[in-house]
């Protein structure tokens, strides 16, 4: 059988990430495209890939490419996907999805109308624990959820000397902290609970609010810069407070920061169910810890032998030889490749699909506006 081919745009951080998911699942890296052409040929050795595309004309008439990975700015998510799909390719798109909700939209309807494979990378999910507190909470083991609280919080935008792309709104869209990484706590919500989000009250927060942007452009969590700065006036939220109902029966409360220092990339959540809870840190991430109230509490550690299926599926090493952020990646793309495998989407797609983007964006219109105007706001779920 021959290898499934992909070609990845956007060559930063993240992108490396899926280049190296892509190797690991058994996927050929076609090519890869970048912002600057020199950048993406300096990385392309490092990713595997066999060529560098001028542009996405050319990324879309390479006959090796079956699917294509978008890790760009937020920005050109929607034209590039769009783009993909248009040219009949697969595609496993960043998060947040778009912009905003009618873009997600265009995008979910132009997948599906062109039956190709869409995924959106909700990456977190896929550490095996959580499938596992997914799968438990389903079977009814903590009983009703009835709280969901927690926090995202991480420190690299703490200074106002750090910079990145996606401060930038243009580029990033209006919400930050929000998109960015509440985004991922809120589709993990989702995800272990089945519960909807169906109103929010929101605070948002600037607390950085001017920046020292370098003139020339800068990766990821990179910690230092020695070049040229402009200052920039900041509108997007640094932190942000979400109260969330999920209609009568359970209600939600996250906290999101890209400012607290000494949090490098700290996801927490806590589901109180009417039985039992179950809670989960990405600061010790082989561990959920299960609670009960009339008998010790529990801690379930990573390891194949002690999952249930649906965990076992997406875990990749033995018990004990810790896996990570790398693997949720390797694990969101095996289940993608096989619907790919397949020539189209399964009935359920066992991956988070664009359909759970725009899920998110529906969600991030309503903080938006309630930020805005200072009062709790329903989500709206349009069709069309
Ligand atoms: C930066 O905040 C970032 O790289 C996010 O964009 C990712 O989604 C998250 O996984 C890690 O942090």
């Amino acid at each position: 059988m021959t290898r499934p081919g992909a070609a990845v745009i956007g060559v930063g951080f993240i992108g490396e990430l899926h280049a190296d998911a892509l190797r690991r699942a058994g996927v050929h890296v076609a090519g890869v495209l970048g912002s600057r052409p020199e950048r993406a040929r300096e990385k392309a050795a490092r990713m595997g890939a066999e060529r560098v595309y001028n542009d996405l004309p050319e990324l879309l008439a390479d006959p090796d490419v079956q699917v294509v990975h978008v890790t760009s700015p937020n920005h050109v998510h929607a034209e590039q996907a769009l783009a993909a799909i248009e040219a009949g390719r697969h595609v496993v798109c960043e998060k947040p999805l778009a912009l905003d909700a009618a873009d997600g939209l265009r995008m979910l309807r132009a997948a599906e109308a062109a039956g190709v494979v869409h995924a959106v990378c909700f990456n977190i999910r896929f550490y095996p624990v959580l499938h596992e507190a997914a799968a438990r909470v389903r079977a009814g083991a903590v009983g009703a959820p009835r709280l969901i609280s927690g926090h995202y919080l991480q420190d690299w935008l703490l200074r106002a000397t750090d910079w990145n792309w996606r401060l930038d709104p243009a580029q990033a869209g209006s919400l930050r902290a929000v998109a960015d990484i509440g985004s991922h706590w809120l589709d993990l919500a989702r995800f272990v609970t089945g519960l909807q989000v169906t109103e929010v009250l929101a605070d948002l927060h600037t607390f950085v609010r001017r920046r020292l942007r370098p003139t020339a452009p800068v990766e990821t969590f990179a910690a230092t810069h020695e070049g040229e700065r402009e200052a920039v006036e900041m509108s997007t939220d640094d932190a942000a407070g979400l109260l969330l109902r999920y209609g009568e029966a359970a209600r939600g409360v996250l906290t999101i920061s890209q400012v607290s220092a000494g949090r490098k990339n700290t996801l927490g959540i806590e589901v109180d169910g009417a039985d039992a809870a179950l809670a989960w840190s990405s600061e010790a991430a082989e561990q959920l810890w299960l609670g009960h109230r009339d008998r010790p509490n529990e801690r379930l550690w990573r390891d194949p032998a002690l999952l249930g299926p649906d965990a076992r599926r997406v875990a990749h090493y033995p018990g004990g030889h810790a896996e990570g952020f790398a693997e949720t990646f390797l694990g969101l793309f095996e289940r993608v490749y096989a619907d790919v495998a397949a020539g189209g989407p399964s009935a359920d797609p066992a991956y988070p699909t664009f359909a759970d983007g725009l899920e998110g964006l529906f969600v991030e219109e309503a903080i938006r506006r309630s930020d805005a105007e200072g009062r709790w706001v329903s989500v709206e779920r349009r069709k069309e």
